[in-house]
């Protein structure tokens, strides 16, 4: 059995440094020159310079891979038709690294959205306090949906004591999937909403905000408020090319048990390719009327609208 002892580690240590051209070790002679996959630039300072274009800007976004195709402008037209990665070509049987990188970069943008944080100034904004739900943390709640449905003891707590009971609607924010939806939607929304709602006589309850969220959270908050109707503004699921979409979940007085069926949405709304939040909060304005109109949301307010109308 063979082993290394440390002054040959040190030496090979060296030598991939050297490779690489990193500051410390005599003069890079490695291959990582101009034109390389990545460049291990400003040697004398140890600072990494990456030397590709980056993969994420419109022009490379959109820019066909697939080499001398029979139909270029039908490509082009299809590819037009959606954000889906077609005609990015491909490096044999594998993806292009320009694809990879396009791929990783956007993966991180979804990354940044579902471990955000909704900053304090979006919330402070329009007084939202924040409680929590029963998900301890990120993780938890990402493994435990169940348990972002649930108010914690302290948040249900907080709500009695803070929040008017039996309004026509409460308003609710919650981080759910996207902070990144909340943040850049919010505070073009949430006046139009508010407005919209004074304008039709409703009254509103004392909104907050709810960190590690999900939409069934509404049948625990309303045990508390006793709202006719629960509004919830949430961030949704972050996609590969859009991760700030907010989606408006409600439910005619939502209680334990009620399900999806009972609730309506208003999604994608988004500034990138979605509803404006301004247009969405008409929207919403429109369909809270129409369930509190009818006394019913989701599929029962299917049967009755489309009976009634
Ligand atoms: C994930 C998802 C699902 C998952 C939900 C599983 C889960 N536990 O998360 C599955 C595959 C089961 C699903 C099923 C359906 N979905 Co869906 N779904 C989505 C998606 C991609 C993301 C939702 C999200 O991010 N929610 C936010 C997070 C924080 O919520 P959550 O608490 O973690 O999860 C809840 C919601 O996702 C909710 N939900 C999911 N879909 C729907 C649909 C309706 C009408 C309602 C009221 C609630 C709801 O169910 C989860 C449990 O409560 C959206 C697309 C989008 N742009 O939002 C479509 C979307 C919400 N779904 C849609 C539809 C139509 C459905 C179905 C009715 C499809 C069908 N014909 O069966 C069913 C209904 C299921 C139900 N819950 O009753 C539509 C709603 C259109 C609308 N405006 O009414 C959307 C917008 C997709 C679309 N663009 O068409 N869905």
């Amino acid at each position: 059995m063979s082993t290394t002892n440390s002054p040959d580690l040190e030496a090979v240590v060296r030598a991939v440094l050297r490779e690489l051209g990193v500051a410390g070790t005599e003069a890079s002679g490695g291959p990582a020159g101009p034109g390389g996959a990545a460049t291990a630039g400003a040697p004398s300072s140890g600072d990494l310079v990456i030397d590709l274009p980056d993969p994420t800007l419109p022009e490379a976004r959109r820019a066909l891979g697939v080499v001398d195709p029979v139909d270029p402008e039908g490509l082009r037209n299809l590819c037009a038709t959606t954000t889906a990665r077609l005609g990015v070509g491909r490096a044999g049987p594998r993806p292009r690294t320009a694809s990879l990188l396009l791929f990783q970069a956007d993966h991180g943008v979804t990354q940044d959205a579902i471990y955000g944080e909704v900053p304090e100034d979006v919330k402070a904004r329009f007084d939202l306090f924040t409680v929590r739900t029963r998900a301890a943390d990120r993780a938890e709640y990402l493994l435990r949906p169940d348990l972002g449905r649930l108010l914690s003891d302290e948040a249900r707590a907080t709500v009695a004591e803070r929040c008017v009971h039996g309004p026509d609607v409460q308003i609710c924010v919650g981080d759910g999937l996207s902070a990144a939806a909340i943040e850049n939607n919010l505070a073009d929304i949430y006046p139009v909403i508010v407005q919209g709602l004074r304008s039709a006589g409703l009254s509103i309850g004392t909104p907050f905000f709810i960190e590690n969220c999900r939409v069934g959270v509404m049948n625990d908050v309303n045990r508390v408020v006793d709202a006719k109707l629960v509004l919830l503004l949430i961030g949704e699921r972050p996609g590969l090319g859009i991760a700030d979409a907010m989606s408006a979940y409600m439910g005619f007085h939502p209680e334990p048990g009620k399900t999806d069926a009972e609730r309506d949405l208003i999604c994608m709304i988004t500034t990138h390719g979605g509803t404006n939040p301004l247009e969405a909060g008409a929207f919403v304005v429109d369909l809270v009327r129409k369930t509190l109109q009818h006394g019913a949301s989701g599929v029962r307010l299917r049967e009755l609208t489309a009976t009634t109308s």
